[in-house]
């Protein structure tokens, strides 16, 4: 476990720290076809959080930041960290009522915002209680009455002793609903944020001043945060940054920013293999040394075709916006079993509880997945969700998960996830990595749909590729295929064939919606 002074500001060490060791000349972001190096990268957060303190901001003030994936989005939030207030990066497809219960919630003072992304933010305004001020990047030419964020960095002083902040100081908030309900406000310290680099990018990775970490995950969603943001900039590492990435977009940036970490999910990897099934021909990729994956379980088929043809391996990982990032992880120098999700991270400890009784269950056996470490569950203003997800100082993420006899940790399902069929217990997500293997699949979500006799039955919404024949003939397949590889239990009843699947912001599957759909 690594020690953190009490005094210690996360931008300072992330920045700061680099530039007085001597690598102010290390380029810290590459964005199209620009570098900022840590020195410059210094200047501009100097600037902003003197603009942000000219502003009014406060130690512990909550600072809204809505930026797509660039270098304004990295400079406010450790602006705003490094005098002590909070960084609240926003997704960017949030609408008025979604920005208005998040930044009253919050009761934010500041939004810095892109202007392509004021729109909402204006909607919003005559109903957030909290906001004084507004800071617009113009970089589109959409007219507004704020203070223009070029024009205040301009006029700010580029000297800025960073705040005397102490590790349990707040610095990021990052508001979840996860696949459900309403948003949370997940809480985490200076201390945090160095600990998930200090954890799982030091250990899983081993990252040098030589890696530069890309990928489009946002920058408000933890994953990308800790991808894009702390961990290349706590190895003095770089950060390709590209604005609302495609696939494509994501080949040309291995190609011309050298990504040697490439950061994903499931879906935007199944993506690159679908139309560049045997590796890219028009992009060198060679700097590509391993890949990462989060945010849904990397399925062995995904994991197996992207190492054939990509000649990387994808460590595969969980981890939540309440955790901050990822603890159980495959790890770079170990051997993959691609059907498990790894090993705890170093640092954590994880246990496996039966939900109805609370003990812990043997190996093998599936239960509620329990997890404690130097990052844990801290929600915002919300005592009674907060008393539900820890318990005894362990933090309840809310998966079922098994652990092997090997130790190795197997995601079954989320806990909402889990069908329960004439007393069988099912978890979805194995059904789909089964139905996933066929040709003729493209994408597959599973669900329990209500049937009188059984409680539940397994359905499965599938997304058939272009050149198959969604059909009986197909139904027929998808189900053979899913009894004989499974407790014949487990095969979808129903098959209904779709032309997409619902997906929230990040790109997880919303199960919860065809669950409702279900139950009319
Ligand atoms: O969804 C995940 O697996 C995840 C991983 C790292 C950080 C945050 C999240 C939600």
């Amino acid at each position: 476990e690594v020690h953190y002074p009490e005094r210690i500001n996360v931008a300072e060490e992330l920045v700061d720290r680099h530039v007085r060791e001597g690598r102010g000349d290390n380029v810290a972001i590459r964005f199209e076809d620009r570098t900022t190096t840590y020195a410059e990268l210094q200047e501009s957060i100097d600037r902003m959080g003197n603009a942000l303190l000219d502003l009014g901001v406060e130690p512990g003030d909550r600072v809204v930041i809505r930026f797509p994936n660039r270098p304004e989005a990295v400079v406010s939030c450790l602006a705003a960290q490094k005098i002590g207030a909070v960084a609240l990066p926003s997704m960017k497809l949030l609408r008025a009522a979604e920005l208005e219960h998040i930044v009253n919630n919050a009761e934010a003072t500041t939004v810095v915002v892109y202007d392509d992304l004021l729109g909402e933010i204006e909607n919003a305004l005559p109903s957030l209680e909290t906001v004084e001020e507004v800071v617009v990047a113009d970089r589109n030419g959409v007219d507004h009455d704020h203070h223009d964020y070029d024009a205040l960095l301009d006029a700010a002083s580029s000297d800025l002793d960073a705040h005397e902040t102490e590790r349990d100081d707040l610095a990021l908030m990052l508001y979840t609903s996860g696949t459900t309900g309403e948003p949370k406000g997940a809480i985490h310290t200076h201390r945090n944020l160095l600990a998930s680099a200090d954890s799982y990018a030091r250990y899983c990775l081993e990252p040098t001043e030589e890696d530069v970490f890309g990928g489009n995950p946002p920058l408000p969603f933890a994953y990308g945060y800790g991808d894009l943001v702390t961990f290349p900039l706590r190895f003095g590492a770089s950060t390709s940054l590209v604005e609302d990435a495609t696939p494509g977009d994501l080949l040309e940036a291995i190609d011309v920013h050298g990504i040697t970490v490439l950061c994903s999910i499931p879906t935007a990897f199944n993506q690159i293999l679908s139309k560049h099934p045997d590796g890219p021909k028009e992009y060198d990729i060679s700097s590509l040394r391993v890949g990462m994956s989060a945010g849904e379980p990397l399925t062995p088929t995904t994991y197996e075709s992207f190492r054939e043809a990509y000649d990387i391996e994808i460590l595969d990982g969980i981890g939540t916006t309440e955790m901050l990032h990822i603890f159980i992880s495959h790890r770079h120098d170990e051997e993959i079993d691609p059907s498990a999700t790894g090993f705890p991270v170093p640092g954590y400890e994880c246990k496996i509880v039966d939900p109805e009784t609370g003990e812990e269950c043997d190996r093998g056996e599936a239960g509620l997945l329990a997890v404690r470490g130097p990052t844990g569950i801290e929600y915002w203003n919300r005592p009674q969700k907060q008393t539900s997800a820890v318990r005894d100082n362990w933090s309840y993420p809310g998966d079922i998960f098994v652990q092997r006899e090997d130790g190795r940790f197997e995601y079954k399902s989320r806990n909402d996830d889990l069908i329960i069929s004439s007393g069988y217990n099912i978890p979805g997500p194995e059904v789909e990595a089964v139905i996933e293997e066929l040709d003729a699949v493209d994408e597959v979500a599973v669900v329990g749909s209500p049937d009188e006799q059984r409680g539940a039955i397994v359905k499965a919404f599938v997304v058939a590729t272009e050149s198959a024949s969604p059909g009986d003939d197909l139904i027929e397949e998808i189900q053979n295929h899913v009894k004989e590889t499974l407790a014949p239990y487990k095969y979808p009843r129903e098959v209904e064939f779709v032309q997409e699947l619902p997906r929230t912001e990040t790109g997880k599957i919303r199960r919860i919606e065809l669950r409702k759909r279900e139950r009319k």
